[in-house]
């Protein structure tokens, strides 16, 4: 089974619902915001736990295979724009996780989670970063992909999540636009650097899809999370809107967007395109993408690396807890 199956009470029809559970679901209608301390089904919770941690982990995991870039970007300017994109991340994880501890979960619980594989990041990072071109691909299409998802998310349910994603909206902007910009620049280069962005954008076309999860037919989640408005559209409305979104961006490029079906629907307004090919996709969440091992490896060496710190941490706060409090005896 490749979803979690988080247990919730099932998408109850009004009549269906206990007293409470009704007047938090017209709440939601209504277009409320449900704070930490109100109550809220147990399924509302553990949802969200899923969600958000999923998404800060998304978040830090997304760091390396951009971090890996920052020494070999190819000036100054490159390298401090990269820095501070790649630094905007990590931010965005913390937001996300400081999210996810006001519904009861302790940030140790969800790094645990992460590092035995109980919880998944975004199956995009899962795609090894080869070249430069692939550093413009990321950041115009990865982001492009994270922005499409996540404008709708600033409208979400639940508050502390809605608040993060407003800051983070911000900021995926400006990284979308650093990513377009390299591109613009490889495509417009020499034959072999737009050959470059052209093979970034093959490469990193169909994983970009897949970032909007299965199709909605075997999307576990949605019904009952839209309910909740913890969504709020299912995943291949997002996946059309941003491949009509992203088609003219590449045609301003010069580049080919690799779908031999890709074809406009005057009927329906957007674009037909191929399908991802979903058993790579849920072969990649299963764990065995290119990447999994190694980002995976990366993120637990690195908090095992920082046990001396957190614990430094620890003990700093402590002796200075118990000195505030032999001055305040002192004193008395
Ligand atoms: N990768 O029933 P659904 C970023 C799982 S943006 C891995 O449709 P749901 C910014 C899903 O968790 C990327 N797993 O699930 C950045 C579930 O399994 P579970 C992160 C996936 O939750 C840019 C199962 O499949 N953004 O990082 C994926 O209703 C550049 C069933 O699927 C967010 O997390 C996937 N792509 O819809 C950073 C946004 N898709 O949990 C650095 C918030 C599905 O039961 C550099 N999240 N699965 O074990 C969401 O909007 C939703 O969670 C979806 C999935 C749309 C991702």
């Amino acid at each position: 089974m490749y979803a979690q199956l988080v247990k919730t009470e099932g998408t109850k029809s009004l009549e269906e619902m206990t007293a409470e559970e009704r007047a938090f679901q017209e709440r939601i209608d209504r277009g409320e915001k449900i704070e930490p301390k109100e109550w809220m089904p147990e399924g509302y919770r553990k949802t969200l736990i899923r969600q958000i941690g999923q998404h800060a982990h998304s978040e830090i995991v997304g760091q390396l295979p951009e971090g890996n870039w920052i020494t070999r970007a190819p000036t100054l300017e490159r390298k401090a724009i990269l820095l501070a994109k790649v630094q905007d991340e990590a931010g965005h994880g913390l937001y996300l996780y400081c999210a996810a501890e006001t519904l009861g979960v302790s940030r140790d619980e969800l790094m645990e989670k992460l590092h035995n594989g109980t919880m998944k990041y975004s199956s995009i990072f899962n795609y090894p970063t080869l070249n430069w071109a692939d550093i413009g691909a990321v950041g115009w299409l990865v982001d492009g992909a994270a922005i499409m998802n996540q404008v709708p998310l600033q409208r979400t349910s639940f508050g502390p999540y809605s608040r993060a994603m407003i800051r983070i909206c911000k900021e995926e902007s400006f990284h979308q636009r650093q990513g377009y910009d390299i591109m613009m620049k490889m495509a417009a280069g020499t034959p072999e650097q737009k050959a470059m962005a052209q093979d970034a954008l093959n490469r990193f076309w169909y994983p970009s899809l897949m970032m909007f999860g299965p199709s909605d037919k075997d999307s576990v989640h949605s019904t009952q999370s839209m309910a909740w408005k913890i969504k709020i559209n299912t995943n291949d409305e997002l996946r059309q809107k941003f491949v009509d979104q992203t088609v003219p961006q590449a045609e301003y490029l010069g580049l080919t967007i690799p779908d031999a079906n890709l074809k406009w629907n005057e009927e329906k307004g957007g674009y037909d395109f191929s399908e991802p090919d979903w058993s790579e996709f849920f072969d990649v969440i299963a764990g065995n993408g290119p990447c999994n091992k190694e980002r995976l490896g990366a993120r637990v060496k690195a908090w095992e690396d920082g046990t001396w710190f957190r614990e430094a941490l620890v003990a700093h706060a402590e002796k200075a807890q118990a000195r505030r409090m032999a001055s305040k005896v002192a004193a008395e």
